[in-house]
C-alpha cells in the first residue's frame, strides 16, 4: 500500500526507525475542519502552534480592553456632566468586561488568567499602542469612541467569524458594545462641533493626535507582520492588517465630513482607479517604539495597572475566603 512512511536506516543500514510525515488522524481532522470553515473548540485535538498563536492574540487583545480603560477613566470625575459620566462609566465598565471575556477565552486553551496577568505586569506581553498616548482634553475621550472603537470594530467583526469557537462567540458580544460606544463617542463629537469655537478647537486638537496612532492600531503592514499568513490560513484572521486599515480610512472620511474635522493628511484623497482613499505614510519607528515600551505613557499606564492589582488583592481574598466558606458550609449540611 502507498504510505508516505520513511524508514530510516542507522549506518549499518538496519531499519531504525520508523518516520511518518503523513498528518496524524487527529491532525487531518482538525485541517479538515479549517479547511470547511468550520469551528474549533476547546475538546478538540489542535496544533500547539495553533494554540500558542491564539493565546498569544487573546492576550494582547484582553490586555489592551483592560489597559484601555485607563485613558479614559481618567475622565470619569471631570466629565462634563451627569449624562456624560453616566455614560462613560458604563462604557469604561464595558471594556473591563470584555476583557474578562476574553481572559476566559484563553483560560479554555490552558492558559489561566493569572498567568496572562503576570505577563502584562511585568511588560513581557502585548497591549494595543494606541493606549500609551495621553488624553489631554475631554474631546479625547469622544475621538476614542469614534476612531478607536471604530477602528476595533473594524477588526474585530472578522473576528467573530474566527476559527476557535470560544473567541469567535465572545467577539459578537464585544462588537455589540464596540459599536454602541463608536456612536456615544461620535455624538459626542458632533454636540462639541456645534458648540463654541473652543470646543471645535478641541475636537481638531484631539483628532490631530490621535489619528494616525488609530492607524497604526492595525498592526504593520502584511509584508511585515510575521503572523498574518498563518493567522490567515488558520481562519484566526479573516482580513489582512492592510486591508482592515483601508477600509477604516474609507468608513471614516465621510463621517469626518460630517463631523466638519480636518483628518490631518495632506495625502489623503479619493483615488478613483482604485476605489479606495489613499493616505500617507505611518511613523512604524514611532510604532514600534511605543510597542517596545517607550511610548509617553507606557511607563505610567503599566504602573498604574499594577497598583489597581495589587489595591484589589483584599477583594481576591475576601472571596475567596467567602467561597471556603460556602464549601464548608455545604459540605457541613450534606454530611
Ligand atoms: N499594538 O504579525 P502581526 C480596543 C504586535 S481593543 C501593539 O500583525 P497579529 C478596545 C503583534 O501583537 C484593541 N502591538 O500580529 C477598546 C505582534 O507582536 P508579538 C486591540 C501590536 O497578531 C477601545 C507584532 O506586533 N485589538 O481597542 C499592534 O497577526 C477603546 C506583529 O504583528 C485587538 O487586539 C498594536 N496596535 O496581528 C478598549 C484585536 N499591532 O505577539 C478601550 C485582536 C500589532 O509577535 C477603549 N488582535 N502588534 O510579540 C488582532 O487582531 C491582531 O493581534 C493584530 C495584530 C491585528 C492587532
Amino acid at each position: 500500500m502507498y504510505t508516505q512512511a520513511m524508514d530510516i536506516p542507522d549506518e549499518s543500514g538496519k531499519k531504525l526507525a520508523s518516520v511518518s510525515n503523513a498528518p496524524s488522524e487527529q491532525e487531518a481532522a482538525f485541517e479538515a475542519r479549517i479547511e470547511a470553515d468550520g469551528r474549533i473548540e476547546p475538546q478538540d485535538w489542535m496544533p500547539e502552534a495553533y494554540r500558542k498563536t491564539l493565546v498569544r492574540q487573546i492576550s494582547q487583545h484582553a490586555h489592551s480592553e483592560i489597559v484601555g480603560m485607563l485613558p479614559e477613566g481618567n475622565w470619569i470625575s471631570r466629565a462634563p456632566s451627569l449624562k456624560r459620566k453616566a455614560i462613560l462609566i458604563a462604557k469604561v465598565q464595558d471594556e473591563g468586561g470584555h476583557g474578562l471575556y476574553l481572559y476566559s477565552a484563553a483560560e479554555t486553551l490552558g492558559t489561566s488568567r493569572e498567568q496572562m496577568l503576570e505577563g502584562l505586569h511585568s511588560g513581557k506581553a502585548k497591549y494595543s499602542s494606541i493606549f500609551n498616548y495621553p488624553t489631554l482634553n475631554w474631546a479625547d475621550v469622544g475621538v476614542i469612541g469614534w476612531l478607536v472603537d471604530g477602528a476595533a470594530i473594524m477588526n474585530q467583526i472578522p473576528l467573530c467569524r474566527c476559527s476557535y469557537g470560544p473567541y469567535s462567540r465572545a467577539m459578537i458580544r464585544v462588537c455589540k458594545e464596540e459599536s454602541f460606544h463608536q456612536r456615544q463617542g461620535y455624538e459626542a463629537l458632533l454636540v462639541m462641533m456645534q458648540g463654541s469655537e473652543a470646543q471645535k478647537a478641541m475636537v481638531q486638537d484631539a483628532v490631530n493626535r490621535l489619528w494616525w496612532k488609530c492607524l497604526a492600531m492595525f498592526g504593520p503592514p502584511d509584508a511585515d507582520s510575521p503572523h498574518s499568513a498563518q493567522g490567515m490560513r488558520w481562519g484566526i484572521k479573516r482580513i489582512s492588517n492592510d486591508e482592515l486599515r483601508q477600509k477604516f480610512v474609507d468608513a471614516t472620511v465621510p463621517q469626518a465630513k460630517v463631523l466638519g474635522v480636518t483628518l490631518p493628511d495632506p495625502d489623503l484623497k479619493w483615488n478613483e482607479a482604485r476605489g479606495h482613499y489613499d493616505y500617507g505614510q505611518i511613523d512604524w519607528a514611532e510604532f514600534w517604539n511605543t510597542v517596545e515600551g517607550n511610548g509617553p505613557c507606557n511607563k505610567e499606564r503599566l504602573a498604574t495597572r499594577v497598583k489597581a492589582h495589587n489595591d484589589g488583592q483584599w477583594v481576591r481574598d475576601a472571596a475567596q475566603a467567602y467561597a471556603r466558606k460556602q464549601q464548608e458550609r455545604a459540605m457541613k449540611e450534606a454530611a
